[in-house]
């Protein structure tokens, strides 16, 4: 038949599972040409039982992965493609969203504990944590008392194990939350039938059988980020599972990130292996081939993940990055580090011209105004709205616009919002060049902003290198994909420079000279310093903040 000749050519194929903070999907990759063949992708409902509270239904995320998967086998049939050509599949995820179930019964004992999208005054992501933009606020007193049991009540006391300062966002403090606020889990834990994990480890226990011989495990991208872990032993960490009071039989088996996890129990794939898992940001360093030391990618969506390749050392950053595990591709290699720097407010400075001043009518609109005028005339935008984070950690700031004239318009002030994402990503890059002491060379990009062409070709002239974006934007995916292709027993895909196919990528060349761009750079930070120490103390800002805000900031 027509058929087979078409399947010969396509070679083994791996599937990925992306489950995301507002969708899951499940994408099905051809493993010789790192082509995506077809997807399928299901939105997840949200709820805000209270204000600053974000919760997910465990088991309509298990619900939606079954669906994405039954939907793409049925797309991949009409395209005649085989299903058993399926080899293998991979997990990522948001990373620090808290599930805590009963391995009895196999239900949810609470729902999932997840990243705060705040939505302030109709639009305006609300960003209220002193470190993050991603973050449940009910875990914040839990931390308060934490921090204050450290010596010199030090948010840092242990970031030499962690890498990580004692913060919201990961999860040993939700579980920490649930375990003091939530009857069941409390009542779970008391009597050994707890089981903790990240959505990775849910999906991996479901799909692999759940309360019958369902696998609990997780791998070590995503272990790095409960602070349970310790990232230079790879594993749980006694002294830091006493210091927040959580027993160890409740963690999941910590495994590499590429490895035969568990086998599919159900469904149209069962029988195939699990075998990949990363957290996404490494799904997506893994995805754009970041395996060298000094490799570095940079994801942009309301917010930017940078992360860059350290190697098989663990830097420690004295500029206020994280240190985390890259990830660690099969239970006999070496573990990868990277450091880790995030900029608050990216694609939500579009959307607060769009939605809250109204002076654009969508993203496409902004990129055209920007490019008719070319310059900000001077004008300068930091976006500081609930603070400045990485490299600043500062609080006290707040969002500006300066330099106006009677020349400034709507154009130049669309300019000047794309060049504040560009900076905000240069300042994270000197950090990292500093606290690795060797320069960048090229930076890989990926995330929805991408497709803006003058955001990226402004992001190279503020970085004085190349600005490097694949032509296939699905990285995340196509990383988990790749580590479950090369696991041990599945072996087909292989992560050896010299075998991996050459991915088509669009190169954006610096176009200014450094001189003009290290000006421009100089004027962003003469801004930042403008911003600072606006507010007095942040829970003075928080009660006092005028209008709709108000109701947003309440714990
Ligand atoms: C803004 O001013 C520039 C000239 O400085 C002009 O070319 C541009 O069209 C103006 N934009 C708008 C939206 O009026
Ligand atoms: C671990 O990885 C999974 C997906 O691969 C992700 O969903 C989960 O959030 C990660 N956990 C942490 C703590 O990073």
């Amino acid at each position: 038949m027509a058929a087979s000749s078409h399947r010969i050519m396509l070679g083994p194929l791996v599937a990925a599972i992306d489950q995301g903070t507002s969708s899951t999907r499940f994408l099905v990759f051809n493993s010789k040409t790192s082509e995506l063949l077809s997807h399928h992708q299901v939105e997840i409902k949200q709820s805000f039982p209270k204000e600053g509270w974000v919760e997910e239904d465990p088991k309509e995320i298990l619900q939606s992965v079954y669906e994405c998967m039954e939907r793409t086998c049925e797309k991949l049939t009409q395209l005649n493609i085989d299903i058993s050509n399926i080899k293998a599949i991979g997990v990522t995820n948001q990373r620090e969203t808290t599930i805590v179930w009963d391995k009895e019964t196999g239900e949810p004992l609470y729902n999932a504990i997840g990243k705060v999208l705040q939505v302030c005054s109709a639009v305006l992501l609300s960003i209220i944590t002193q470190l993050f933009m991603w973050l449940d606020l009910r875990t914040q007193s839990t931390v308060e008392h934490l921090i204050n049991k450290t010596p010199g009540r030090n948010k840092n006391h242990l970031k030499h194990k962690t890498g990580l300062p004692i913060s919201t966002y990961f999860s040993a403090v939700k579980l920490r939350w649930l375990m003091d606020n939530v009857d069941e889990v409390r009542e779970a834990v008391v009597s050994h039938r707890a089981m903790f994990g990240t959505v990775d480890s849910w999906l991996i226990w479901c799909l692999t059988g759940g309360k019958s011989g369902g696998v609990h495990c997780t791998d070590v991208t995503n272990a790095s980020r409960t602070m349970l872990f310790n990232i230079h032993t790879m594993d749980w960490d006694p002294e830091l599972c006493k210091y927040f009071g959580i027993p160890m039989e409740v963690l999941p088996r910590v495994r590499s990130s590429s490895e035969i996890y568990g086998l599919m129990k159900s469904g149209a794939l069962s029988g195939i292996p699990i075998s990949g898992c990363l957290g996404d940001q490494s799904a997506a360093l893994v995805g754009q081939m970041c395996f060298q030391d000094g490799q570095a990618k940079n994801t942009y969506g309301t917010g930017c993940f940078l992360l860059r390749n350290t190697g098989s050392k663990p830097v420690m950053s004295d500029h206020g990055l994280l240190t985390t595990v890259a990830y660690k591709l099969g239970r006999d290699k070496p573990a990868c580090y990277a450091l880790e720097g995030s900029v608050a407010i990216a694609g939500a400075v579009v959307r607060w011209l769009q939605d809250n001043l109204g002076i654009i009518g969508s993203s496409e609109e902004l990129e055209k105004l920007a490019a008719s005028v070319g310059t900000s005339y001077g004008c300068y935008f930091v976006p500081a709205f609930s603070g400045l984070y990485a490299p600043y950690w500062e609080p006290s700031a707040r969002g500006i616009i300066c330099g106006l004239t009677q020349f400034t318009n709507k154009s130049h002030l669309a300019f000047a919002a794309l060049e504040a994402v560009c900076f905000q990503t240069r300042e994270i890059m000197d950090a990292m060049n500093q606290d690795s002491g060797i320069p960048l060379t090229q930076l890989q990009v990926d995330g929805g902003m991408t497709s803006n062409r003058l955001l990226m070709q402004l992001q190279a002239d503020i970085l004085c290198i190349p600005v490097v974006k694949p032509s296939m934007p699905e990285t995340t995916a196509l990383g988990a994909a790749m580590a479950a292709g090369a696991a041990e027993g599945v072996s087909v895909w292989s992560l050896n420079p010299e075998d991996l196919s050459e991915v088509t990528s669009e190169k954006f060349e610096p176009q200014i000279n450094t001189e003009e761009s290290e000006f421009r750079y100089a004027r962003w930070k003469k801004a930042v310093q403008k911003s600072m120490n606006w507010e007095t103390t942040e829970n003075q800002a928080l009660k006092s903040k005028p209008g709709k805000p108000e109701k947003c900031v309440t714990p």
